[in-house]
């Protein structure tokens, strides 16, 4: 029922509008209200706080669907609901569940999630943003870069170390509307156009002690976050596959050359194949992953493994798939450039490809080589 809740809101209602989005970079914020509407955000969130209260494969279910039209599309989905809901359910006081959570939940507001910076992406440790304890709570400074829906975002989860903590790295809710805070857009990005994207820049921001979210100290706070929204991506990746592989297919069963179907063809139909096995193979993963999430035996190495790998998969059938479109897969109307061109950053964002490997690396030879 939730994937076909998804599948008919995706095909009915994002289809018709992602290439001219993709076109003119833009993304249409009213899609952030109907899937609050639709139950969309923060699947996994408990329903006395605006939630679903569905498991995890429910939530990759809907990130499949999503993604199988546009990841920027689940982007926005999978950070408001796995980086900003989720941290501030686990990490939060009771006031800040009630106070944000609900709106959240209804796409009223929309929120962010602000770790990577400037100089610091794949090594977060080595984050510049400061939190300096002041008689009425923090005054935060420094910036984060690469932030999916920064620009438009309400509320702001930001990552910062504090002096108060001993240097260790707390995570703070901001809001819009804070005085030295601001969220420029990053213009011109060729990859997720539909998706928006910005800076969180904070210059002095002077928040209260109701900001901080008390239950959570150290990396392990973002990483916990992190490992949900890898874990959608992980099925979201395959969404976008399976539509590149449908596209390929049903263009070679209508493409004549030589007098015949390209899909006529053993070459073309080695590739299709290809392409199924690693789909199948994937979202068999995915979904194995998803009953562990919620049995609660899920490791964060095995989400390395399928976030990895599924990314990696889509990207190379995202790829074959335009190919097997000749000169019209350049084209936005036949959207397999489009999927190729987003996926590059789904292999990249949360955790780029090789630093997946390292993990698994660390974890094969107990030696860190980060
Ligand atoms: P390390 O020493 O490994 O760990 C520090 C502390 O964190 C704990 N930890 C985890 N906890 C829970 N889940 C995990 N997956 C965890 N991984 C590590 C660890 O136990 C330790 O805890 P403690 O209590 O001992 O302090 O940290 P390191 O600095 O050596 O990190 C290495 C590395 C490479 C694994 C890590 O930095 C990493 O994963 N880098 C990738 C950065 C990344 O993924 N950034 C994502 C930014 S957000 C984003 O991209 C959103 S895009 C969203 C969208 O649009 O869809
Ligand atoms: P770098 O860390 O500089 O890596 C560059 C290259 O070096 C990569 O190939 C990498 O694999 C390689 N490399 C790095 N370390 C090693 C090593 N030790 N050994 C070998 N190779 C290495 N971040 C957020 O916090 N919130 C968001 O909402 C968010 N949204 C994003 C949206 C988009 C569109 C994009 C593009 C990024 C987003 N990010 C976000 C940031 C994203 O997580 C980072 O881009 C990613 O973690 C990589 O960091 P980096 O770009 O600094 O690359």
């Amino acid at each position: 029922m939730v994937r076909d809740t998804a599948r008919d809101y995706a095909q009915e209602r994002l289809i018709p509008r992602v290439t001219r989005a993709f076109l003119d970079e833009d993304f249409d914020r009213e899609i952030m209200s109907e899937m609050g509407q639709l139950g969309l955000l923060g699947a996994t969130v408990p329903e006395e706080y605006g939630g679903a209260g569905l498991g995890y494969v429910a939530y990759g279910l809907v990130a499949r669907e999503v993604e199988r039209v546009h990841s920027g599309y689940r982007s926005a989905m999978s950070v408001q609901s796995s980086l900003v809901m989720y941290p501030i359910h686990a990490y939060g006081t009771e006031e800040q569940k009630r106070k944000y959570l609900p709106k959240l939940a209804s796409g009223e507001w929309v929120g962010c999630f602000g770790l990577t910076e400037p100089d610091a992406g794949s090594d977060p440790g080595g984050m510049r943003t400061r939190a300096e304890k002041i008689d009425s709570g923090y005054r935060l400074t420094g910036s984060k870069m690469w932030i999916t829906n920064s620009p438009i975002a309400d509320v702001m989860v930001v990552w910062a170390k504090s002096d108060a903590h001993g240097g260790g790295i707390k995570g703070f809710v901001l809001e819009r509307g804070m005085k030295g805070l601001s969220t420029p857009k990053i213009e011109g990005k060729l990859s997720l156009r539909a998706s928006v994207t910005g800076e969180i820049v904070m210059d002095s921001v002077e928040v209260g002690e109701d900001a901080l979210l008390p239950e959570v100290q150290g990396l392990k706070g973002p990483f916990g976050c992190l490992n949900r929204a890898r874990y959608g991506i992980a099925w979201g990746s395959m969404g976008a596959a399976e539509a590149c592989f449908s596209a390929a297919r049903q263009y070679t069963l209508d493409r004549q050359q030589f007098g015949v179907p390209l899909a006529s063809k053993q070459l073309v139909q080695l590739k299709l194949a290809n392409m199924e096995t690693e789909i199948a193979l994937g979202l068999q993963a995915a979904l194995r992953a998803g009953r562990m999430f919620d049995e609660g035996s899920l490791a964060p190495e095995t989400i390395s493994i399928i976030k990895r790998n599924n990314c990696g998969k889509a990207l190379d059938i995202a790829r074959v798939a335009r190919d097997m479109h000749g000169g019209n897969g350049i084209s936005a109307e036949f959207h397999v450039m489009r999927h190729a061109i987003n996926l590059e950053t789904v292999n990249t964002y949360e955790g780029t490809q090789d630093v997946h490997g390292l993990i698994l690396g660390r974890a094969i030879t107990g030696i860190a080589a980060f």
